[in-house]
């Protein structure tokens, strides 16, 4: 007999009712749905709902789970048939559903409900061996918050870097502020090395990346950069790099 390991919610009612629909007979294995600290940790086979077991197969993946059943079990039923004309359309929607409607109700979800997270990151402890983040960092609130989550994550003798562009020694970003929808940091090296340190970092170093890209012919100004000069001058200063070691 099938098995669907199930959580009200999630993905997994699309099988049960796809199950339900069909008439197969099957056993549902409901499993709690709880927020973990690691990715792939739900108790399924899979570590993410839903998972269908039928006999010696394992799967996971909604649509696939779905064109399996249907190929399997479903007698013709629910779908037009391999090679006929109105597959094709059959197995766009299918797929849209993950492959192009979720996507971007995914990036919804983690920046709006698990946004200002950077100090209570969903990770185990010691669980990553180096970090690199771009072009964020001035933008967390509590930015003490996060370098010590960052530093908790991280494995001893594992490294941090952070690619900042915005920062107290580049001048030619400091214009940016105005144009930045929410409030950010700006620090000099050293504001930024003091606190690596105070989360329990040792190892600290820091360099420039400078950016040697020559500018288009065709350049026009912008918000960021009014002048060519002042991008030329923005880029020749660079990004700065922060690098620090548990
Ligand atoms: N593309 C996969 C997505 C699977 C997935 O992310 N499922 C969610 C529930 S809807 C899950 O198990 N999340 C728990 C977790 O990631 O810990 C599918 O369509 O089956």
């Amino acid at each position: 007999m099938l098995k669907l390991y199930f959580a009200p919610r999630t993905r997994s009612v699309r099988i049960r009712w796809l199950l339900e629909e069909l008439g197969i007979p099957h056993e549902l294995e409901r499993v709690e749905f709880r927020p973990q600290p690691t990715p792939f940790a739900q108790a399924t086979p899979f570590g993410k709902f839903p998972v269908l077991v039928d006999g010696d197969v394992v799967m996971a993946e909604s649509g696939a789970i779905l064109e399996y059943v249907l190929e399997v079990h479903g007698n013709g039923r629910l779908a037009p048939a391999v090679g006929s004309p109105q597959r094709g359309e059959f197995l766009q929607w299918v797929h849209f559903a993950e492959g192009t409607a979720f996507p971007p109700l995914g990036v919804l979800i983690w920046h709006g409900i698990y946004r200002a997270d950077a100090a209570r990151i969903p990770c185990a402890e010691s669980f990553f061996t180096s970090l690199l983040s771009v072009e964020s960092i001035y933008y967390c609130p509590n930015l003490e918050g996060a370098f010590e989550e960052v530093h908790r994550i991280l494995r001893s003798g594992g490294k941090a870097h952070f690619l900042i562009n915005y920062y107290k020694e580049n001048i030619y970003a400091h214009p940016w502020a105005k144009y930045i929808d929410i409030p950010v940091h700006l620090l000099s090296t050293e504001d930024y090395l003091r606190i690596l340190a105070s989360a329990g970092f040792s190892a600290t170093s820091h360099r420039r990346i400078v950016d040697s890209t020559p500018l288009p012919e065709d350049w026009t100004p912008s918000p960021w950069f009014r002048t060519r000069q002042e991008q030329a001058k923005f880029q020749a200063e660079g990004a700065l790099l922060l690098t620090a070691e548990k």
